[in-house]
This record gives C-alpha cells, sequence and structure tokens, in this order.
C-alpha cells in the first residue's frame, strides 16, 4: 500500500445522499483496519465551521460571487493545513463530504465563474494536491430538492431556482466525463439498499486497488 493515505470524496447536489452514504464508506474502511478523518466542507476545523456559517447562513445575503469563491478556498487551506495533510501524511485515509469539485460545480458551472480562475486558486491552495476517488452522487435535481426539502429549512444555497441546481449537476457530470478514472458516478435516484451496495463495492474495489499499488 502507499506511504500516504488515500483521500476520498463525496460529492453530489443537495439531497442527494452524500451524509447519509459517507457512513456506508467510513465503515468499508473500518473493516479494512485503515484509520480514517471523516470530516466536510467547507468546514473541518474551528475557523473552517465558522466560515461555513456564514456561508450557508441568512446573514449575509447578496454576496458577491468571488467572495464567495475566496471563502470557499479560505476554509479549504486552513482545512488542508490542519488536518488533511497531517491525516494523509500519518498515513490515514481521509473521507470528505465536499470538496474542490464542488466549487467547479457550484461556484463555477452554477455561479459562472471561469473555470480559469478556480484552477488558479486550486494549484496555489492544493499544490498537487487531489482527490484519489470521487463518489459523485447523482439525481434528478427535482428528486434531490424534494428529499432536501422534507429534512430541514433551507440554507443559503438551497435558496436558489431549480436552474442553479440544473446547471451545478451538468457541472458535476462533465467533471466526471472528463475524470473517469477518479470520479465514479453513482445512481443515487434508486433506493437507498441498492445505493449503499454499490457504494461499498465501488470501496472495497478501491482498497483492493491500493492495495495492490494500482490506485
Ligand atoms: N459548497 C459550495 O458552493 N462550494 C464548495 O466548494 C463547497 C460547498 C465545498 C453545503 O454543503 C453547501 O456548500 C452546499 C454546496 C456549498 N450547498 N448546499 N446546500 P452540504 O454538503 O452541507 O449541503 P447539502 O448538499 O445540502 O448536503 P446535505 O444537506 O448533507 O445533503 P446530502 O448529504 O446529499 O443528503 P442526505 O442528508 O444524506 O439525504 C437527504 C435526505 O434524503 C435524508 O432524509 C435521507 O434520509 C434521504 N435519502 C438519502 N438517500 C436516499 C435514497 N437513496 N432514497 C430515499 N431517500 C434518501
Amino acid at each position: 500500500m502507499n506511504d500516504r493515505g488515500a483521500f476520498i470524496t463525496i460529492e453530489g447536489i443537495e439531497g442527494a445522499g452524500k451524509t447519509t452514504c459517507m457512513g456506508v464508506v467510513a465503515e468499508r474502511i473500518a473493516a479494512a483496519g485503515i484509520g480514517l478523518l471523516q470530516t466536510r466542507e467547507p468546514g473541518g476545523t474551528p475557523l473552517g465551521e465558522d466560515l461555513r456559517a456564514l456561508l450557508l447562513g441568512h446573514r449575509h445575503e447578496g454576496v458577491s460571487s468571488d467572495t464567495e469563491l475566496l471563502l470557499m478556498f479560505a476554509a479549504r487551506a486552513e482545512h488542508l493545513a490542519a488536518r488533511i495533510r497531517p491525516a494523509l501524511d500519518a498515513g490515514d485515509w481521509v473521507l470528505c463530504d465536499r470538496f474542490t469539485d464542488a466549487t467547479y460545480a457550484y461556484q463555477g458551472a452554477g455561479r459562472g465563474i471561469p473555470e480559469a480562475r478556480i484552477a488558479a486558486l486550486e494549484e496555489w491552495v492544493q499544490g498537487d494536491l487531489r482527490p484519489d476517488l470521487t463518489l459523485l452522487m447523482d439525481l434528478p435535481v427535482t428528486l434531490g430538492l424534494e428529499r432536501a426539502g422534507k429534512r430541514s429549512a433551507p440554507d443559503r444555497f438551497e435558496r436558489e431556482a431549480q436552474a442553479f441546481f440544473e446547471r451545478v449537476r451538468e457541472g458535476y457530470l462533465r467533471i466526471a466525463r472528463e475524470q473517469p478514472q477518479r470520479v465514479r458516478v453513482v445512481d443515487a435516484a434508486r433506493p437507498l439498499a441498492e445505493v449503499s451496495a454499490e457504494i461499498a463495492r465501488l470501496v472495497d474495489d478501491f482498497i483492493q486497488a491500493r492495495r495492490h499499488g494500482t490506485a
């Protein structure tokens, strides 16, 4: 197995079931006897969680897209320095609920920020660190919003119009088409038992590939 731990991310539009499926991924990794840091973005550190509250709350409506982008990367820089890199360097695996693909999807495809601007920040903040495996939970926007709506009051993003989430979904699918080795698309519209079984299989396959030095 590689010395550095593996970096796994889960992505998708609202209500795709990311949080629900984090547990399945964590369970497979634990069953393989691998140490794991479970975390999320924006957030994951005290400063990051404060930034998350500012970004998702309703205190600052009408925040400019560039401000939103820079705050996402500010939270990410702290997260990488304080938690993600130390865990990976110690050989633990990291499982993160959303990461930079979300920035390309929401701030890029959703808000219309040019991809090159996001890529410049990605390079600056992450250097050459990228996730080793990304599970993209994909489902129709109407179904995702319906599921998310049943759960809690809408945050600042969840108040966006359906067209915004259609762009976000397409942004994610484009990343998956461009990087099929890293990004595995999971049909999240199916019953939870089926989705969980596929995720368990994908993670088990990844663990095996990592052990054999092929991932
Ligand atoms: N954001 C950004 O813009 N740029 C960035 O760079 C980053 C983030 C990193 C916070 O993310 C926001 O930050 C997010 C994008 C933005 N926008 N919003 N909102 P978040 O991950 O915390 O927020 P979220 O997308 O709303 O995640 P969530 O609330 O945790 O949803 P989820 O994890 O995808 O879904 P869930 O909570 O697991 O499931 C939702 C409900 O559906 C729940 O009742 C489940 O029991 C049910 N469920 C799940 N799967 C199924 C299946 N298969 N069948 C039936 N029911 C199901």
